[in-house]
C-alpha cells in the first residue's frame, strides 16, 4: 500500500487536511462528472424540504430525481453505490484508500457516499460546519489519536482561485475548537463563515482529492466562477461507529470484492451482539491484504 510522506503526515497532524494532486485522470474525471449529470435524473436520496418541520435537520428524502434537472444546478445525492460499478470500485481505490488506512487503521467502514454539485450562485453565502452532527462536533480527540471518521473529497471541477465554491477549511480546528453558535439551529453551522479570520479556501484541479477528518471545521465558499463545482465524497469511520447511508448491509455488497464487502459492513458472519464492537479475526488481513480482490 502507498504511504504518506513525512511532510504529509506532519500536515495532516497540524493542519488537519491533505491535498492529493492528480488522483483521478482526465478520463475518470469526465466519467464521474457525466455520471453526476446522469444520476440527477434518477431516483435517489436528496435533501428534504421538510427539514426542521416534520423531519430533523439534515435528513434526506427519496425523490424521483434531483430538484434541479439542469446539470449545472444544485444536487446533493447520497448513497451512490447502486448507480454504477465504478462507484463501488472507488471505495478502496489506491492511493486514497491506502492513506485512509494509514491514518485511521484497519478497523474501518465506508460510512457514506455523496455527490454534490454547487452551482454558480451569487445568492449562496457559503457556510462552515463539522461533520458527524451535534455529537461529534463536541468531540475533540488527542493529537496522537486516529480520527473517528474522515472524508475523501474528489474534485471533479477545477477550482483555480477563491470563490469558486472552494472547500474552505479552518486549519488546526480538528484539535482546537472554533467558536460556534451553541444556541442556534441544531444543524451544526458556525457563526464563523468561509470569510472569517483563519479560514483558508483551498484551490485545486479536477482529479485532486482532499482528505480531512469530520472534526475539521469546513464548508463551501461562495461560487462566483460562473461554473458549477462538482465533487464526490467518500466517508470512512471506525468500525464501531457504523454506516449512515443505510441501516443494513447494502445489496451492492454482492457486486463487491471481499475487502469492499467488509467496508460495507459484511463481517463474514451473521450479526450478533459484539459484532462491530469487536473486530473480526481477519480484519487486518482483509483490509491490508496483498490481494484484497480475493
Ligand atoms: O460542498 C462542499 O464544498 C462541502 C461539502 C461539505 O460541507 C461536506 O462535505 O461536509
Amino acid at each position: 500500500m502507498k504511504e504518506l510522506s513525512a511532510e504529509q503526515r506532519r500536515q495532516w497532524k497540524t493542519d488537519g487536511y491533505l491535498h492529493l494532486e492528480g488522483v483521478l485522470d482526465a478520463d475518470q474525471v469526465a466519467f464521474f462528472a457525466n455520471e453526476m449529470d446522469r444520476i440527477r435524473r434518477l431516483p435517489g436520496w436528496e435533501p428534504d424540504r421538510r427539514q426542521g418541520k416534520e423531519l430533523p435537520i439534515g435528513h434526506y428524502a427519496w425523490l424521483d430525481h434531483a430538484r434541479d434537472l439542469d446539470p449545472a444546478g444544485f444536487m446533493d445525492r447520497r448513497d451512490l453505490l447502486s448507480y454504477h460499478q465504478a462507484f463501488i470500485d472507488l471505495i478502496d481505490a489506491a492511493p486514497v484508500f491506502d492513506y485512509v488506512v494509514e491514518i485511521m487503521g484497519p478497523n474501518i467502514l465506508l460510512s457514506m457516499t455523496q455527490a454534490i454539485t454547487r452551482p454558480a450562485d451569487p445568492q449562496f453565502p457559503g457556510y462552515t460546519h463539522t461533520d458527524g452532527g451535534e455529537s461529534l462536533r463536541l468531540t475533540r480527540l488527542a493529537e496522537s489519536s486516529p480520527p473517528v471518521a474522515l472524508k475523501a473529497m474528489y474534485l471533479l471541477s477545477d477550482v483555480p482561485r477563491e470563490n469558486c465554491g472552494n472547500l474552505t477549511v479552518f486549519p488546526g480546528s480538528h484539535l482546537r475548537q472554533i467558536p460556534f453558535n451553541e444556541d442556534g439551529p441544531k444543524y451544526p453551522q458556525s457563526r464563523m463563515t468561509p470569510y472569517s479570520p483563519g479560514a483558508a479556501q483551498l484551490t485545486g484541479a479536477a482529479g485532486d482529492v482532499y482528505l480531512f477528518p469530520h472534526a475539521l471545521w469546513h464548508g463551501p465558499s461562495r461560487n462566483e466562477s460562473g461554473n458549477a463545482r462538482k465533487v464526490l465524497l467518500y466517508n470512512y469511520c471506525q468500525l464501531w461507529v457504523r454506516c449512515y447511508d443505510y441501516d443494513a448491509i447494502p445489496p451492492e455488497a454482492q457486486r463487491a470484492t471481499p475487502r469492499q464487502r467488509r467496508l460495507l459492513g459484511d463481517l463474514g458472519y451473521d450479526f450478533r451482539p459484539g459484532s462491530y464492537f469487536y473486530v473480526p479475526n481477519d480484519q487486518t488481513e482483509v483490509i491490508r491484504g496483498a490481494n484484497p480482490a480475493g
